[in-house]
């Protein structure tokens, strides 16, 4: 599989590769920041193969350890507690999670480390109108400047403190998220008084035009209101204010924190691959630059890295044995049941009858044929390099599976709101038991005609 090419081939080669490579990826999902990729380019333009391996390692070690802050405000009850939880995958009862009630749990800042990003730490705030403090206080006294950004979160309508906090902290050159909670209840509150003329998408939208107004009477440029259910993560805005943060973020911080987010949706799922994709991409690419000689089989001592790789990846994707369990414990769908429909456990199992080499050369075919050819040429194709995105992507596949299979049951659980009001139950029913009395005259009438006949 490997091609030998001359000194210069290599670099114009691996030059075009590069760019060509991330200009497949959108400005808010790429994971380096354009002034990498050009330093990187120029180095390779001049054939600076030790400073391009140099720029690459470097951008690679500064994803794996720039610290993430996230802080989170709002008055008390308003779900941040729940917010944070949601935002670092546990569940209420799962270990570790923030303390939630109704009783005000969040008096002092607390701090949250997610479970498997170590660089992200989530941070719980108690409300401005708590600390009684006027908001530039308050923010020094949260130290204001060790956050990437602000959530602030209310569950009913945000206060003046609020929409001033906003402004001090527009002020302090950081990004703020108005979100506000709870709209499941909302709807609900909704169905129960107005059950005849209830219209969801209406209503949202009347909650979100409110806030629009006041934030804009405030002299709040551009708001933006994430309406959001702690409780049901994939309705609402939450799948959107997961893809704004990711989007804001600085590129270097956007591959953990992507990673660190809920598989609540396929496009969540989807996005996290294409992330690993250019981390994977990046070592491979490293690595060739400064390869000698093409990489042919897969070497007897790859295989306990690659088992390495597939651990790490199913961990970083959910679908490791202990985060199935938890899983199985929220959705009550049997964790055997979810190990039963996935295919990562058993990729590497020798006894299968498909080898690996046969599982990666199927890979390869497919690859090819769905991206008009293999992505890398030169001497840092490696099988290695194709083999991480097989697993990636059985991984990937894995976690929409269990994803699918979760979400029926969630769906169909008794606590997801009700489809049916009692008006509805009531209307429904009066529906019938006029049908049933229609039919049964209907039914007299037409055999009494034929006794009369
Ligand atoms: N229906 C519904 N209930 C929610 C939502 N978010 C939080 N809750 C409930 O609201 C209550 C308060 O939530 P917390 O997350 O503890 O609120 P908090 O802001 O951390 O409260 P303090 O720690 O007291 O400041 C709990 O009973 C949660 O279960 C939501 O989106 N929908
Ligand atoms: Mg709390």
């Amino acid at each position: 599989m490997g091609k030998s090419f001359s000194k210069d081939e290599h670099h114009g080669d691996l030059e075009s590769s590069f760019t060509l490579y991330f200009k497949n990826f959108k400005t808010e999902s790429k994971i380096i920041p354009q002034e990498t990729i050009d330093s990187i380019e120029l180095h390779l333009t001049k054939g600076n193969i030790q400073g391009a391996n140099s720029a690459i390692s470097a951008a690679l070690k500064n994803i794996d350890n720039v610290p993430i802050n996230v802080a989170v405000t709002g008055e008390s009850g308003a779900g941040k507690s729940s917010l944070i939880n949601a935002l670092r995958g546990v569940g209420p009862e799962d270990e570790g999670a923030a303390d939630i009630g109704v009783v005000e749990t969040t008096m002092r800042r607390t701090a949250y480390k997610h479970s498997k990003v170590k660089t992200l730490t989530l941070w719980d705030l108690p409300g401005v109108g708590t600390m009684n403090f006027p908001p530039k206080e308050y923010l020094e006294k949260v130290k204001f400047r060790e956050y990437d950004f602000f959530i602030i979160v209310s569950a009913t309508r945000f206060t003046k403190l609020e929409l001033d906090l906003a402004k001090a902290i527009q002020f302090m050159k950081k990004n703020y998220y108005f979100v506000r909670t709870k709209v499941d209840d909302d709807l609900q509150n909704e169905k129960k008084s107005k059950a005849r003329t209830f219209d969801r998408k209406n209503i949202l939208s009347k909650i979100r035009n409110s806030y629009i107004d006041t934030l804009k009477k405030n002299g709040l440029d551009a708001p933006q209101i994430f309406l959001i259910s702690n409780r049901y993560l994939s309705d609402y805005d939450f799948p959107v204010l997961m893809n704004t943060l990711v989007k804001d973020l600085p590129a270097q911080k956007r591959h953990n924190f992507m990673l660190s987010l809920p598989n609540i949706t396929e496009a969540t799922i989807d996005r996290k691959n294409k992330s690993m994709q250019q981390t994977i991409w990046l070592e491979a690419f490293k690595t060739g630059l400064l390869a000698t000689l093409p990489v042919v089989g897969i070497l007897r001592d790859d295989v306990e890295k690659v088992k390495e790789k597939l651990n790490h990846y199913r961990v970083l994707f959910g679908v490791d044995d202990e985060s199935l369990e938890v899983i199985a414990k929220d959705s009550q769908v049997p964790a055997e049941q979810l190990k039963k429909i996935i295919k990562s456990p058993y990729l590497l199992d020798s006894k299968k009858r498909e080898t690996l080499e046969e599982k990666l050369l199927k890979y390869l075919e497919k690859f090819a044929s769905v991206n008009g050819g293999l992505l890398a040429t030169g001497l840092y194709f490696r099988k290695t390099f194709y083999l991480q995105l097989l697993l990636l992507d059985t991984v990937t596949e894995d976690a929409k599976v269990v994803l699918r299979e979760t979400y029926s049951k969630i769906s169909s659980n008794s606590h997801h709101p009700q489809l049916l009001t009692m008006d509805e139950c009531y209307s429904f029913l009066t529906f019938l038991t006029g049908f049933v009395v229609v039919f049964f005259i209907l039914s007299y009438l037409r055999l009494w005609a034929w006794n009369e006949v």
